[in-house]
């Protein structure tokens, strides 16, 4: 309108233009028309984001985006990288080593990554270092809209998934032994007793205290709640505790809430929320669990906007800002949190139609396969600007222990059809055993850490979940190969056993060590408390499957009665300070992992062999359990 003001000495242009008044009012309501018009086609445009940020506030342009990346695969890995947020430096906005024919071969895999697992087959079984907001120009060719028709109208055909388990997912067997039974039932009821003080002093916050009988929120899932009851859903559903089962159930439907604002580890809400959502939705074919998890899956998906693609460890769930870990050296990610994605990923592209979580972890390997391995061996920190590994630091238990674990377990999942998951996995595991595996002056065979090429001979509690992996991998080699892989599995269970066995409470401590004559026991204060964690007993359960050595069942049970008489306190269970006293003080926390993992290992150790059989799942990193993909199960669709 300004425009059209008569300014002194000079005609208005419509009265230059010879206009009585109703022309000119005319002429204003067709002009008014026309620049309506032109605004209203900025937003009809295939990729309109850009102009709506133009109008738009910041945070309606972050949800648009984000809303549209559930409907349209190629809107929302534009979408997604499309964020009004801080950009990132132009360096390293193109990929290194990118080759013209790469991003075709990319979209090819990553479509078939999306389909999951080929042709149907039955065989065999801080500070805020490095903010980083989304930058289409950042992103890696490789992560280029993929094409339209894996798009194509889409259900998740639940009836036939289930048909095509080849076991029953639960229930009792006939002629089994009372004994083992009567373990079971223990295990039952301590998982009952977990959960009953959950839901009586904490329901809805994320932990249990069971000293001061209230609840612990904690900041590791962006203002997210209910992690336990997550977390349990599928132990409570697997040991038919039905009431349990339907009351966790209705918290998820009437008070799960996703629109929260905080700052969450990308890694821990994917391993617990998503894969406890997936399993409990695999599990019992209840939508609410799909849609939650998809849901929450969309929000993790601008933590990957870095110039390589590999996401950064924290996200505000709010508005997609995300950041590295301010302990983390030189803003790096964690190998085993952008490392533990890919179950997750794929099954919720599978779930959703939507390739963009698949092309995200596809996305995340061939970053692993183009930077070079220090003598075949995996750092544990990562630089998601550059690519390279930022410090020498090698473990196989904490900061890298489920990268390692999802390797073999892509493979598995996608009934064996994944074969570049099998050879990173073989390929990390000779190093490991190459540089890594020792024997103790005791003859204990335990994973050393490896620190620029000088080892720590010491082994986490976390460190053991690797017996229980190596076993697993080891029934898919030549024989040779497969022999030594399971000597190997069984001797560092064995050791990871002596480290609760030589504990005065028969429990194991945080880390123990093989140096000053120390042999599997902790040498430092700091190390010899206990969290309910479950790495021994996982490794128990899958050495009992794969041996039937009733050792396994033995030391399980040691378990349950170390747990009984040291971690039981009125209101639930509790962590311990000390395990090399008989009378420890309790850390008043009942982890969210204790009912996920620790007691539902337990459970399986006392189940025949065909509930939640390794031929039909794979289990998560919080044991949540997840269907090996042994046919394609989209539904035709009606147009
Ligand atoms: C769990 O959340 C998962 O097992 C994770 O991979 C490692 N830490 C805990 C249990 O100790």
């Amino acid at each position: 309108m300004v425009l059209l003001r008569k300014l002194p000495g000079m005609p208005g242009w419509p009265a230059a233009l010879g206009l009585r008044l109703p022309q000119k009012f005319l002429f204003l309501l067709f002009l008014s028309g026309l620049l309506t018009l032109c605004f209203g086609a900025l937003f009809l445009l295939p990729d309109s984001s850009r102009f709506k940020r133009l109008f738009l506030p910041r945070r309606a342009t972050a949800s648009a985006s984000s809303s549209s990346s559930a409907s349209s695969s190629s809107a929302s890995s534009s979408s997604t990288r499309d964020t009004d947020l801080p950009r990132s430096p132009p360096a390293a906005a193109e990929p290194r080593h990118a080759s013209p024919a790469a991003p075709r071969r990319l979209r090819e895999k990553l479509r078939t990554a999306a389909r999951m697992a080929g042709p149907p087959a039955r065989t065999a079984p801080g500070s805020r270092q490095q903010v980083q907001g989304a930058d289409s120009r950042a992103q890696p060719a490789s992560v280029a809209p993929p094409a339209r028709e894996t798009r194509a109208p889409f259900r998740f055909d639940y009836e036939r998934f289930r048909r095509s388990l080849r076991h029953p997912v639960r229930g009792e067997r006939p002629g089994e032994d009372p004994e083992t039974r009567a373990r079971r039932m223990k295990i039952k009821e301590m998982m009952k007793f977990a959960w009953d003080n959950y839901k009586q002093y904490a329901l809805g916050k994320n932990e249990l205290r069971p000293l001061t009988k209230n609840g612990h929120i904690g900041n590791m899932f962006g203002g997210l709640r209910g992690a336990t009851v997550i977390d349990a859903l599928d132990t409570l559903y697997i040991m038919e505790l039905e009431e349990e089962f339907q009351e966790a159930k209705q918290w998820v439907e009437k008070s799960f809430d996703l629109n929260v604002n905080g700052e969450a580890s990308l890694f821990e809400v994917n391993i617990r929320y998503i894969g406890g959502l997936l399993a409990a939705y695999y599990l019992t074919g209840e939508e609410v669990f799909k849609n939650k998890a998809l849901e929450l899956g969309e929000k993790l998906l601008p933590a990957f906007n870095t110039p390589t693609g590999i996401p950064r460890g924290v996200i505000s769930l709010g508005s997609g800002m995300s950041w590295s870990w301010g302990w983390a050296s030189a803003g790096s990610s964690i190998l085993a949190e952008f490392g533990t994605l890919h179950l997750e990923f794929l099954h919720l592209s599978q779930l959703s139609g939507n390739p963009v979580f698949a092309e995200k972890v596809m996305n995340i390997r061939r970053v692993l396969n183009r930077v070079e391995k220090p003598q075949g061996l995996y750092p544990n920190f990562l630089s998601p600007v550059t690519g390279s590994w930022v410090q020498h630091h090698v473990s196989i238990g904490g900061l890298g222990d489920s990268f390692y674990e999802y390797l073999i377990k892509s493979w598995l999942m996608s009934d064996k059809k994944d074969s570049e998951a099998k050879k990173m996995y073989d390929d990390a595991l000779e190093a490991i055993e190459k540089h890594l595996v020792k024997k103790s002056a005791g003859g204990l065979t335990y994973i050393a850490e490896w620190r620029g090429g000088i080892l720590d001979h010491k082994m986490g509690h976390l460190a053991c979940f690797s017996g229980g992996m190596i076993a697993l991998g080891a029934e898919y080699g030549s024989d040779e190969r497969r022999q030594r892989h399971m000597e190997l599995a069984a001797e560092i269970t064995n050791t990871c056993h002596e480290s609760y066995a030589r504990s005065d409470t028969k429990l194991g401590p945080e880390a123990f060590r093989f140096d000053a004559g120390s042999e599997a026991m902790a040498t430092r204060l700091s190390e010899r408390y206990y969290i309910l964690r479950p790495e021994v007993v996982e490794s128990y359960m899958y050495l009992w499957r794969l041996t039937h050595d009733p050792k396994y069942r033995h030391w399980g049970w040691e378990v349950v009665k170390a747990l009984e008489k040291h971690c039981r306190v009125e209101a639930g269970f509790s962590g311990i300070r000390d395990v090399y006293t008989t009378t420890p003080s309790h850390d008043n926390m009942q982890q969210s992992f204790f009912l996920a993992e620790t007691l539902k290992y337990l459970y399986l150790l006392f189940c025949e062999d065909d509930v939640l059989s390794l031929e039909d799942w794979v289990f998560n990193t919080e044991a949540h359990p997840l269907p090996i993909n042994h046919t394609d199960f989209k539904a035709a669709v009606q147009p």
